[in-house]
Protein backbone atom coordinates (compact mmCIF):
# COMPACT_ATOMS: atom_id res chain seq x y z
CA UNK A 1 0.00 0.00 0.00
CA UNK A 2 1.40 3.69 -0.78
CA UNK A 3 2.54 5.35 2.05
CA UNK A 4 1.29 8.96 2.68
CA UNK A 5 3.11 12.09 1.93
CA UNK A 6 5.09 13.56 4.83
CA UNK A 7 4.06 17.26 4.52
CA UNK A 8 6.31 19.55 6.74
CA UNK A 9 4.15 22.39 6.99
CA UNK A 10 2.96 25.59 9.47
CA UNK A 11 -0.28 27.22 8.62
CA UNK A 12 0.66 30.12 7.25
CA UNK A 13 0.37 31.34 3.14
CA UNK A 14 3.24 29.09 1.40
CA UNK A 15 2.52 25.93 3.54
CA UNK A 16 -1.19 26.26 2.86
CA UNK A 17 0.04 26.08 -1.12
CA UNK A 18 1.03 22.66 -0.42
CA UNK A 19 -2.36 21.57 1.67
CA UNK A 20 -4.77 22.82 -1.30
CA UNK A 21 -2.46 20.98 -3.87
CA UNK A 22 -2.61 17.84 -1.90
CA UNK A 23 -6.46 18.30 -1.43
CA UNK A 24 -7.12 19.12 -4.96
CA UNK A 25 -5.03 15.96 -6.35
CA UNK A 26 -6.61 13.04 -3.70
CA UNK A 27 -3.09 12.39 -2.65
CA UNK A 28 -2.91 11.05 1.07
CA UNK A 29 -0.73 13.08 3.55
CA UNK A 30 0.20 13.20 7.11
CA UNK A 31 1.07 16.67 8.46
CA UNK A 32 4.29 16.90 10.13
CA UNK A 33 4.38 20.51 12.47
CA UNK A 34 7.33 23.04 11.75
CA UNK A 35 6.62 25.76 14.68
CA UNK A 36 8.88 28.27 13.06
CA UNK A 37 8.32 30.55 16.10
CA UNK A 38 9.93 28.04 18.11
CA UNK A 39 12.58 27.25 15.81
CA UNK A 40 11.92 23.79 14.46
CA UNK A 41 13.09 25.25 11.03
CA UNK A 42 16.52 24.58 12.58
CA UNK A 43 16.36 20.97 13.59
CA UNK A 44 19.26 19.10 11.25
CA UNK A 45 16.40 16.39 10.16
CA UNK A 46 14.24 19.66 8.68
CA UNK A 47 17.45 21.79 7.37
CA UNK A 48 18.59 17.67 5.75
CA UNK A 49 15.40 18.30 3.69
CA UNK A 50 14.99 21.98 3.45
CA UNK A 51 18.23 23.94 3.40
CA UNK A 52 17.01 27.11 3.12
CA UNK A 53 15.61 26.48 6.15
CA UNK A 54 12.05 27.27 5.45
CA UNK A 55 9.27 25.36 5.36
CA UNK A 56 6.45 24.05 3.02
CA UNK A 57 8.31 20.62 2.40
CA UNK A 58 7.62 17.15 1.48
CA UNK A 59 9.10 13.77 1.64
CA UNK A 60 6.97 11.68 -1.14
CA UNK A 61 7.74 7.72 0.02
CA UNK A 62 6.91 6.32 -3.10
CA UNK A 63 9.03 8.68 -5.24
CA UNK A 64 10.57 8.20 -8.97
CA UNK A 65 11.16 4.70 -9.64
CA UNK A 66 9.02 4.10 -6.20
CA UNK A 67 12.21 5.19 -3.94
CA UNK A 68 11.67 8.20 -1.52
CA UNK A 69 12.36 11.58 -2.60
CA UNK A 70 12.16 15.07 -0.37
CA UNK A 71 11.33 18.29 -2.32
CA UNK A 72 12.10 21.51 -0.77
CA UNK A 73 10.51 25.30 -2.30
CA UNK A 74 6.98 25.46 -2.68
CA UNK A 75 6.92 25.84 -6.39
CA UNK A 76 9.29 22.72 -6.94
CA UNK A 77 6.68 21.03 -4.67
CA UNK A 78 3.44 22.27 -6.24
CA UNK A 79 5.54 21.69 -9.93
CA UNK A 80 6.41 18.08 -8.74
CA UNK A 81 3.10 16.80 -7.12
CA UNK A 82 1.92 18.37 -10.89
CA UNK A 83 3.90 16.09 -12.87
CA UNK A 84 3.52 13.20 -10.66
CA UNK A 85 -0.74 13.23 -10.81
CA UNK A 86 -1.05 14.88 -14.59
CA UNK A 87 -3.58 17.12 -12.38
CA UNK A 88 -3.25 20.88 -12.52
CA UNK A 89 0.08 21.30 -14.55
CA UNK A 90 -0.26 20.32 -18.15
CA UNK A 91 2.01 18.18 -20.40
CA UNK A 92 1.32 20.23 -23.50
CA UNK A 93 4.01 22.23 -23.83
CA UNK A 94 2.61 25.99 -24.59
CA UNK A 95 0.60 25.56 -21.60
CA UNK A 96 2.94 24.27 -19.72
CA UNK A 97 4.81 27.53 -19.85
CA UNK A 98 2.00 29.22 -19.30
CA UNK A 99 1.53 27.58 -15.68
CA UNK A 100 5.32 28.53 -15.31
CA UNK A 101 5.26 31.81 -15.86
CA UNK A 102 2.74 32.48 -13.71
CA UNK A 103 3.61 29.96 -10.88
CA UNK A 104 7.49 32.12 -10.72
CA UNK A 105 5.38 35.43 -10.98
CA UNK A 106 4.00 33.94 -7.29
CA UNK A 107 7.30 32.55 -5.94
CA UNK A 108 9.12 35.47 -7.04
CA UNK A 109 6.54 38.32 -6.76
CA UNK A 110 3.80 37.85 -4.83
CA UNK A 111 5.25 35.81 -1.88
CA UNK A 112 8.17 37.85 -1.41
CA UNK A 113 6.74 41.33 -1.32
CA UNK A 114 3.63 40.24 0.26
CA UNK A 115 5.78 38.61 2.96
CA UNK A 116 7.47 41.53 3.04
CA UNK A 117 4.22 43.61 3.37
CA UNK A 118 3.14 41.30 5.91
CA UNK A 119 6.26 42.18 8.42
CA UNK A 120 6.27 45.43 8.44
CA UNK A 121 2.67 44.99 9.10
CA UNK A 122 2.28 42.91 11.46
CA UNK A 123 5.61 42.38 13.03
CA UNK A 124 8.47 45.63 12.85
CA UNK A 125 5.85 47.84 15.24
CA UNK A 126 7.00 45.62 18.18
CA UNK A 127 10.46 45.39 17.02
CA UNK A 128 10.92 49.10 16.52
CA UNK A 129 10.15 51.92 18.47
CA UNK A 130 10.06 54.69 15.83
CA UNK A 131 7.45 54.19 13.60
CA UNK A 132 9.29 56.69 11.03
CA UNK A 133 11.92 53.59 10.77
CA UNK A 134 9.24 51.08 9.51
CA UNK A 135 7.19 53.71 7.18
CA UNK A 136 9.68 53.40 4.41
CA UNK A 137 9.71 49.86 4.08
CA UNK A 138 5.81 49.58 4.95
CA UNK A 139 4.76 52.08 1.61
CA UNK A 140 7.71 50.30 -0.48
CA UNK A 141 5.80 46.89 0.17
CA UNK A 142 2.46 48.18 0.09
CA UNK A 143 2.90 49.86 -3.18
CA UNK A 144 4.38 46.65 -4.42
CA UNK A 145 1.68 44.35 -3.32
CA UNK A 146 -1.22 47.38 -4.94
CA UNK A 147 1.07 46.80 -7.91
CA UNK A 148 1.26 42.64 -8.22
CA UNK A 149 -3.07 43.16 -7.86
CA UNK A 150 -3.11 45.62 -10.88
CA UNK A 151 -1.02 42.94 -12.53
CA UNK A 152 -3.37 40.31 -11.51
CA UNK A 153 -6.83 42.34 -12.63
CA UNK A 154 -5.40 43.12 -15.71
CA UNK A 155 -4.31 39.41 -16.27
CA UNK A 156 -8.20 38.10 -15.32
CA UNK A 157 -9.59 40.58 -17.98
CA UNK A 158 -11.70 37.87 -19.60
CA UNK A 159 -10.33 34.96 -18.07
CA UNK A 160 -10.99 33.15 -15.12
CA UNK A 161 -7.62 31.56 -14.08
CA UNK A 162 -3.94 32.95 -14.12
CA UNK A 163 -3.41 30.22 -16.47
CA UNK A 164 -5.92 28.85 -19.92
CA UNK A 165 -7.33 26.84 -16.82
CA UNK A 166 -7.17 26.57 -12.78
CA UNK A 167 -3.65 25.20 -12.15
CA UNK A 168 -1.05 25.51 -9.46
CA UNK A 169 -0.20 28.98 -10.22
CA UNK A 170 -3.92 29.64 -9.05
CA UNK A 171 -3.08 27.40 -6.55
CA UNK A 172 0.07 28.83 -5.51
CA UNK A 173 -1.19 32.65 -5.37
CA UNK A 174 -4.88 31.98 -3.78
CA UNK A 175 -3.39 31.70 0.00
CA UNK A 176 -1.40 35.01 -0.28
CA UNK A 177 -4.03 37.58 -2.34
CA UNK A 178 -6.84 36.17 -0.48
CA UNK A 179 -5.46 38.30 2.64
CA UNK A 180 -4.58 41.33 0.34
CA UNK A 181 -7.76 42.67 2.53
CA UNK A 182 -6.09 42.35 5.54
CA UNK A 183 -2.77 44.51 4.09
CA UNK A 184 -5.26 47.13 3.96
CA UNK A 185 -5.75 46.81 0.09
CA UNK A 186 -8.81 48.28 -1.14
CA UNK A 187 -10.22 45.00 -2.72
CA UNK A 188 -13.18 47.21 -4.68
CA UNK A 189 -10.54 48.45 -6.67
CA UNK A 190 -9.70 45.07 -8.07
CA UNK A 191 -13.31 43.23 -9.02
CA UNK A 192 -12.00 40.44 -11.32
CA UNK A 193 -9.16 39.59 -8.26
CA UNK A 194 -12.22 39.44 -6.16
CA UNK A 195 -14.11 37.37 -8.62
CA UNK A 196 -11.08 34.60 -8.89
CA UNK A 197 -11.10 34.81 -4.67
CA UNK A 198 -14.58 33.59 -4.73
CA UNK A 199 -14.43 31.56 -7.15
CA UNK A 200 -11.38 29.06 -5.80
CA UNK A 201 -12.52 29.94 -2.19
CA UNK A 202 -15.90 28.20 -3.31
CA UNK A 203 -14.23 24.62 -4.30
CA UNK A 204 -14.58 22.11 -1.54
CA UNK A 205 -10.80 20.52 -1.70
CA UNK A 206 -9.42 24.37 -1.45
CA UNK A 207 -11.83 24.61 1.80
CA UNK A 208 -10.01 21.30 2.98
CA UNK A 209 -6.53 22.05 2.49
CA UNK A 210 -7.48 25.48 3.94
CA UNK A 211 -8.49 24.15 7.21
CA UNK A 212 -5.52 21.50 7.33
CA UNK A 213 -3.60 21.70 10.41
CA UNK A 214 -6.14 24.05 12.33
CA UNK A 215 -5.11 22.19 15.37
CA UNK A 216 -1.60 24.61 14.89
CA UNK A 217 -2.91 27.92 14.68
CA UNK A 218 -2.98 30.47 17.54
CA UNK A 219 -3.70 33.99 18.09
CA UNK A 220 -0.45 35.89 17.80
CA UNK A 221 1.31 36.17 20.72
CA UNK A 222 0.79 39.36 22.81
CA UNK A 223 3.85 42.11 22.21
CA UNK A 224 6.25 41.95 24.71
CA UNK A 225 5.58 38.14 26.12
CA UNK A 226 8.00 35.41 26.16
CA UNK A 227 6.61 33.72 23.28
CA UNK A 228 6.47 36.51 21.48
CA UNK A 229 10.08 37.65 22.11
CA UNK A 230 11.06 33.83 21.31
CA UNK A 231 9.27 34.09 17.76
CA UNK A 232 11.21 37.49 16.78
CA UNK A 233 14.11 35.61 18.51
CA UNK A 234 13.87 32.41 15.67
CA UNK A 235 12.47 34.62 13.09
CA UNK A 236 13.53 37.57 12.64
CA UNK A 237 17.68 39.06 12.32
CA UNK A 238 18.56 35.76 10.60
CA UNK A 239 22.38 36.17 9.05
CA UNK A 240 24.04 33.02 8.16
CA UNK A 241 26.48 32.83 11.34
CA UNK A 242 22.84 33.31 13.54
CA UNK A 243 21.46 30.39 11.53
CA UNK A 244 24.66 28.33 12.09
CA UNK A 245 23.94 28.93 15.71
CA UNK A 246 20.53 27.92 15.85
CA UNK A 247 21.34 25.03 13.89
CA UNK A 248 24.11 23.76 16.64
CA UNK A 249 21.28 24.87 19.84
CA UNK A 250 18.54 22.90 17.76
CA UNK A 251 20.21 19.92 17.07
N1 LIG B 1 10.42 30.53 -1.11
C1 LIG B 1 9.87 29.70 -0.07
C2 LIG B 1 9.36 30.58 1.04
C3 LIG B 1 8.86 29.79 2.23
C4 LIG B 1 8.78 30.65 3.48
O1 LIG B 1 9.07 31.85 3.47
N2 LIG B 1 8.37 30.02 4.59
C5 LIG B 1 8.34 30.71 5.86
C6 LIG B 1 6.95 30.68 6.47
S1 LIG B 1 5.73 31.44 5.42
C7 LIG B 1 9.28 30.01 6.84
O2 LIG B 1 9.40 28.80 6.82
N3 LIG B 1 9.93 30.78 7.71
C8 LIG B 1 10.87 30.27 8.66
C9 LIG B 1 11.97 31.25 8.95
O3 LIG B 1 11.84 32.43 8.59
O4 LIG B 1 12.96 30.85 9.58
C10 LIG B 1 8.75 28.83 -0.65
O5 LIG B 1 8.05 29.32 -1.54
O6 LIG B 1 8.61 27.67 -0.23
Amino acid sequence: MTQPIELYFWPTPNGLKISIALEEMGLAYVIKPVAIGKGDQFKQDFMTISPNNRMPAIIDPDGPGGAPISVFESGAILQYLGRKTGKFYPSDERQRVEVDEWLIWQVAGVGPMFGQASHFKNYAPNLVDDPEKIAYGAARYNNEVNRLLGVMERRLDGRDYLASAYSIADISTYPWVKIAGVFGQDMTTFPRVQAWIDRIAARPAVQKGVAAGAELRRPPPAPGSEEQKQAAKALFGQTAASIDAAVKRAT
